[in-house]
C-alpha cells in the first residue's frame, strides 16, 4: 500500500533502492511466536492435504512499523481488517479452509459482527433471574446464525487464526505460512488483503530507547519493505493461486499500478480497491482483463457485503486456476489424473 503518510511539505524520496527479501530475513529479528504459529498451520495444513479441501491464505488488517527497538511510538494504518474478515466467512462458506493471518486486536470472522463497532452486544442482552441471559427477539435470529456458522468452522476445524503486529512480524509469517502451504499446490489460495506499510526501519537502524523530544522536531528516514510478492509466487509457493489487494486514493493510478503489479511479481489477479469506494465498488484486473463489482444502494441498504460477490467471483476463478493447472500436468507427465503432488487432491 503507498501510504504517504508524511506530508508532501516534508515526505522527501530517496533514489530507490532495491532491498533484498533474502537479506531482509537475515538482518531482522523473527516475530517470538513464529515456532509455536508455525506448527499449528504445519497441523492445520497437513490435516487439509490429506480431506483434499481448498486452503485459504487471508491476510487482514494494518502492519505496524516500530520507531524504537523498546517501542514507544510507531507508524500504523487505517485499516481495521474488514475486507479480511468478511472475506474469511464468505470463503468457509464456499468450503474453504481458511487459515486466518490479521493484526492482532482487528477484526476477526463471526465475533466482527459484534465487536470494534457502535453495535455492542452487550446492548442485545438482559439478565433473567440468577442463571440466564435472554438475548433480545430483535437480535436473536442474526446472533443465532453467527454463532451457528461459528459454531461450525470450530467443529469442521476449518478455521485458525495466528496473529503479527509489525511489517516484519508479517513478512516472517508469510513466508512461514507460503512455504507450508506449497504442498498443497493449486489448492491454495493466497488473499493478501492486510495493508502492508510500504516503508520501515531495519533493525540495524533503529535506536533502542525512546526518541527523546525537546531538541526540535522529529526526521525519519524509512527504507523501502521489500516486494515480497516476487518471491511468495517464485519461491515459496509457485503453483498457488495468488491474490494481492491495491489500494489508491487516485483513480487515475489503480489501474496501471494493478497492471504493473501483476507485471513486476506474475501472479494471477489483483483486486483494486479506492480508499473511500471500497465497500461498493472493487476491480478484478487479471494480465489480459479487467471486471468491476459494484454494489446497488438497494443492495447495500439490504446489507449485502461486496466480500460475498468477491469469494464468489474468485472461487470461480481459482477453480479454472486448479483445473488448467492439473491439464498442463497431466500432459507434462503424461499422467492420467494430473494431480500435482502424488496425493489425490478433490474438492
Ligand atoms: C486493501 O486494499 C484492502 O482491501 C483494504 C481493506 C486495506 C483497503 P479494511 O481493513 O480495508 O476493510 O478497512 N489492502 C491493501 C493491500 C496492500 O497493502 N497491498 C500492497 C500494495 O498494494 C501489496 S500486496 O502494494
Amino acid at each position: 500500500m503507498e501510504t504517504h503518510l508524511l506530508s508532501s511539505a516534508i515526505a522527501e524520496f530517496q533514489p530507490e533502492v532495491p532491498v533484498n527479501p533474502a537479506t531482509y530475513f537475515d538482518e531482522n529479528p523473527p516475530p517470538r511466536n513464529l515456532e509455536a504459529h508455525s506448527a499449528k498451520v504445519r497441523e492445520f495444513v497437513d490435516r487439509h492435504l490429506s480431506t483434499g479441501r481448498k486452503v485459504a491464505l487471508v491476510t487482514s488488517g494494518g502492519t505496524t512499523v516500530p520507531l524504537e527497538v523498546n517501542t514507544v511510538r510507531f507508524l500504523d494504518n487505517f485499516s481495521a481488517g474488514t475486507r479480511g474478515a468478511t472475506s474469511a466467512e464468505y470463503l468457509l462458506e464456499q468450503g474453504y479452509a481458511v487459515i486466518f493471518m490479521h493484526r492482532q486486536f482487528s477484526l476477526q470472522p463471526y465475533s466482527r459482527h459484534y465487536s470494534h463497532t457502535t453495535n455492542c452486544f452487550l446492548d442485545h442482552l438482559t439478565i433473567e433471574g440468577d442463571s440466564c441471559i435472554r438475548v433480545g427477539e430483535q437480535f436473536r435470529e442474526k446472533m443465532r446464525t453467527v454463532l451457528a456458522q461459528y459454531q461450525k468452522a470450530k467443529q469442521d476445524g476449518t478455521l485458525i487464526m495466528i496473529d503479527f503486529v509489525t511489517v516484519t512480524d508479517y513478512l516472517f509469517l508469510l513466508r512461514t505460512c507460503a512455504k507450508l502451504m506449497s504442498v498443497l499446490h493449486e489448492n491454495a489460495l493466497y488473499y493478501l488483503a492486510a495493508a502492508v506499510s510500504d516503508f520501515f526501519i531495519p533493525a540495524k537502524k533503529m535506536v533502542e530507547h525512546k526518541i527523546q523530544s525537546g531538541g526540535g522536531g522529529l526526521t525519519l528516514r524509512m527504507d523501502q519493505v521489500p516486494k515480497f510478492l516476487k518471491p511468495l509466487v517464485k519461491e515459496w509457493t509457485p503453483h498457488g493461486y495468488v491474490v494481492s489487494f491495491k489500494l489508491e486514493t487516485d483513480t487515475t493510478l489503480l489501474i496501471p499500478k494493478a497492471r504493473q503489479a501483476l507485471e513486476s511479481y506474475g501472479h494471477q489477479l489483483v483486486i483494486g480497491n479506492m480508499l473511500n469506494t471500497r465497500k461498493w465498488h472493487v476491480m478484478l484486473v487479471e494480465k489480459d482483463t479487467e471486471d468491476e463489482i459494484t454494489l446497488s444502494k438497494e443492495e447495500l441498504a439490504q446489507g449485502v457485503e461486496i466480500e460475498s460477490r468477491i469469494v464468489e467471483d474468485l472461487a470461480r476463478r481459482h477453480d479454472a486456476h486448479i483445473t488448467r493447472t492439473r491439464a498442463q500436468n497431466s500432459t507434462a507427465n503424461g499422467t492420467a489424473n494430473g494431480a500435482t503432488n502424488g496425493t489425490a487432491l478433490s474438492r
